[in-house]
This record gives C-alpha cells, structure tokens and sequence, in this order.
C-alpha cells in the first residue's frame, strides 16, 4: 500500500475567491495547531545552489518548499529533481558549482523566479521558460536523444532546427537572438544608405560600427554610399507629388531642348497617382522610332549643366537600346531638397512595355510576369514575348518573338486581361 504522507490524512481544502473573484490560496487554519504542509510540491525534492541567490532568500525557499509538501536536501544527490539557481546563473557556471560533467537524468536545473511563481500562485507550475539552457555537451547521450526526439519528429524540421526549438522551449529564448536583436536598429540604420545593402550593413555592425558617424569616419565607402551618406536625410523623407512633377516638368524642358518632339513621362508612383513619391522615374522616348539616339548623354549633360543633378549614382548603358541613369537632383529655389531621380531613354518600339515596366507597382509587375509565363508568354520593360519554349524545370529553351505592343492597352489585351489604370496597379 502507498504510504500515506500527513497531508493525505487531510481533506483537501477547496480554494476560495475574494471580492474581486480571483481565487486566493486557502489560510491553514491557526486552530489546527503546528503548520500544515500543503501537497503541491510534493513530486519536488530541491537543491538550492546558494550562489547569487544569497542565504536569506535561499532559507526562504527552503522553508516553502517543505511548507508546501516538498523535500529539501543539503547537497546535490540522486534523489534531487529540481536544482534552483539564481536567475543569471548560466550553464557552465551550474556545472562547475555542482562539480558535474553531465546533466544526470530526471535532474532539472530551474531558475529561482519559478519557485517564486509557484509560491505565488500556490501550485506545481511548469519549468518551460525558466530551465537553465543545457548545451549537448552536457547532456547524457539518452538525454540528447530523447530531447531531439520528439522536435525532430515534426515534417521537415532537422537537427539543427530542432536544436533551436529545444533551446527556446527550454530557457524561454535564442540566445542567438539577444545579438540579432540588438542590431536590428542599426542594421536598418545603415542599410537606408543608397548603395549599402544588407550584407554591407552586416558587415560595418561586425567592424564595431554603430552610428552614422561611425560610418562617415571609419568605414570604407563606395562613391554610391557616400552620395547616399551625404543625402540620408534628404533620402529618407518621400517628396509631395507636386515637387516630382516640378522634377518631371524639368527634365522635359530640358530633353525638348536637346530634341523636340520627345515624350518624357514621369512613371512609378508618381504615375501611380499616389499622394508622395520616394523619387521621380522619368521615362524619355521619341515617337519616329529613331530620334531617342544621342539623347541621353546630350539630355544629362545640361542637366549636369544647369545644376540641377547634383550627384551620379549609375549610369547603365548597356541594357539592349534601353539607357538608364540614376542620380540625384534638386529643384533651385531656397529650401529644396536633394531628391533621386531616375532617367531612362527607350527607343519608341518598347515604350508600352517600358511604361508599365517602370510605372509599376513591383509587386504588379511580378503578377503580370507570372501571368504571361502561364500563357507561354515572356514580360519584359522591353517587350512581351511570345512562344516562349521551356523545357523540364520550366527552363526557356527557345525564345519567342516580340509581339507589336503599341500601347499598355496592347499588352493587356494579348494576356487576356482587362485593362488597369495606373491608379489600379498599386499591388
Ligand atoms: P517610390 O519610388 O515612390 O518608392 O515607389 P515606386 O516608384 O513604385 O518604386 P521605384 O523603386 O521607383 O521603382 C519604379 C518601378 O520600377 C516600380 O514601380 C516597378 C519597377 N520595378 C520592378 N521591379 C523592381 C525592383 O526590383 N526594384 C525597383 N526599384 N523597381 C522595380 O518591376
Ligand atoms: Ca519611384
Ligand atoms: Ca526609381
């Protein structure tokens, strides 16, 4: 027969609610002469390893754990289930205090805020969150199996993966996020640096680079980066739509200049009809298919002139008969600021697939060129394609022939869909 322990001698004492309807821990009652002990910690025997958790509260704990039906005993032994430890107390600095190698099995070393929480709340709470993180090193081979057993079990999580999930079921968090967290802030710091991408934020955070200045003094710069230093500030606020038509209105007095009769459309969101825009997308063509030739290197050189751009980022010219510039430019008058500016000259026969190319949305774009790769067509901002043949894997193994796009309505038509308006393409 089970041996009876005092406490089942006792009928169980129904918790009572208070005023505010929150159930409070029943009172042992003073008639019943010497302390009870309550029996929810009973599947407890405890070790309380003193360190950082000081002798007055240590005494503490052990006062409760007996009060509340558990056991504790003065030094580490194979009866022990739950080692207590300070809330900081990190894995090797356990180990070494409780002179082990591995973690024996059935043991838990428990963070001292559950013993806390359970008193509290006067009942068995679950360790998760408050275990001490074991690395494998520490674990008995039977440990780590059982351990990676179950988080391996689940469809396409692997060993490394279910390390991780281990490693968050058991102390509350990823260590390897308590670093990621942090540079967060500063990854995207630098990273709105025109020019400066992710792996380049990275690696300036890895040089121990926290602010712009940082950057500004000590970090390697190409002359994009130090265009978008110069401008963060100006970069990172977007321009009223009116301002990027002014920027519009500018660059066409200026191409007419060079070449009259060209068309200079200003794309993106601005086209878009969206309220403010990041930069201005000018697209330049010329209508008889041939006087679009010569024009952009003439067309930058007075803007260059004028002073209106005041700093290049890319100048691409090797895109077919496409030619694409990207700089920075700035309205005169007091108070303007510096605004990117994108120029792109297409030669008249692509100007359809160029305008709804550059006129976006990206996210648009990307359906549209689904879509056409469904219908055995390719989307480019060059043209739509047709009899577009892939082989195994959906690998283009010949390619199709342009189909005549004069218009937007044009490509819309030949994909079979109905036409969108700018406005209707924000997605
Ligand atoms: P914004 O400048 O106001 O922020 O918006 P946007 O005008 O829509 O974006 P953008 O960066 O100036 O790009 C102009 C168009 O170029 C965009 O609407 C669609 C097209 N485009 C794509 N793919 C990509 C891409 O990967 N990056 C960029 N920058 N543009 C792209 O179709
Ligand atoms: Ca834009
Ligand atoms: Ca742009």
């Amino acid at each position: 027969m089970e041996p009876q322990g005092i406490v089942k001698a006792f009928p169980k004492r129904k918790k009572v609610r208070d005023d505010s309807g929150k159930s409070i821990p029943p009172k042992i009652p003073k008639e019943e002469g010497a302390e009870i002990p309550e029996e929810w910690l009973k599947p407890v025997t405890a070790y309380v390893l003193q360190a950082g958790i000081g002798q007055a509260r240590a005494e503490i704990f052990h006062k409760q754990i007996v009060q509340n039906g558990g056991v504790v005993c003065s030094q580490l032994s194979s009866e022990v289930t739950h080692v207590i430890v300070a809330e900081d107390m990190d894995c090797d600095r356990a180990f070494r205090l409780l002179k082990l190698n591995k973690l024996p099995s059935g043991l838990q070393l428990v963070k001292a805020p559950w013993l806390s929480a359970c008193i509290r709340d006067q009942k068995l709470l679950s360790t998760a969150g408050y275990r001490v993180f074991i690395p494998h090193r520490y674990l008995e081979e039977g440990e780590l199996q059982k351990e990676q057993q179950e988080a391996c079990k689940i469809p396409g999580i692997g060993k490394r993966m279910a390390d991780k999930i281990l490693e968050i079921l058991e102390s509350g968090h990823l260590r390897k996020l308590d670093h990621i967290s942090e540079s967060v802030p500063v990854l995207e710091l630098f990273s709105n640096i025109w020019g400066a991408g992710v792996k380049t934020a990275q690696m300036w955070y890895q040089q121990g680079f926290r602010t712009l200045d940082d950057i500004r003094t000590k970090a390697t710069l190409t002359s994009q980066q130090a265009v978008g230093l110069k401008h963060y500030m100006d970069f990172q606020e977007r321009m009223p739509r009116e301002e990027a038509a002014e920027i519009e209105q500018t660059v066409r007095q200026a191409a007419l200049a060079v070449q009259p009769g060209l068309v200079c459309v200003a794309c993106g969101s601005y086209r878009r009809g969206k309220p403010t825009c990041g930069d201005v997308d000018v697209l330049v063509t010329h209508p008889d298919g041939q006087s679009h030739r010569g024009v952009f290197s003439k067309l930058l050189d007075s803007l260059h002139r004028s002073g209106f751009l005041t700093d290049d980022l890319v100048s691409q010219e090797d895109n077919g008969d496409q030619k694409k510039y990207l700089g920075v430019c700035r309205l005169p008058g007091p108070a303007q600021r510096h605004r990117r500016l994108d120029i792109i000259v297409v030669p008249y026969s692509e100007f359809a697939c160029a305008l709804l190319y550059f006129t976006g949305s990206a996210h648009f774009n990307r359906s549209m060129r689904a879509l056409a790769k469904t219908k055995g067509m390719s989307l480019s901002e060059h043209a739509l394609s047709s009899a577009v043949v892939r082989g195994p894997g959906g690998i283009k193994v010949a390619s199709g022939h342009a189909l005549p796009t004069p218009t937007e309505r044009d490509v819309f038509i030949q994909l079979g869909l109905p036409y969108r308006e700018p406005s209707e393409r924000d997605w």
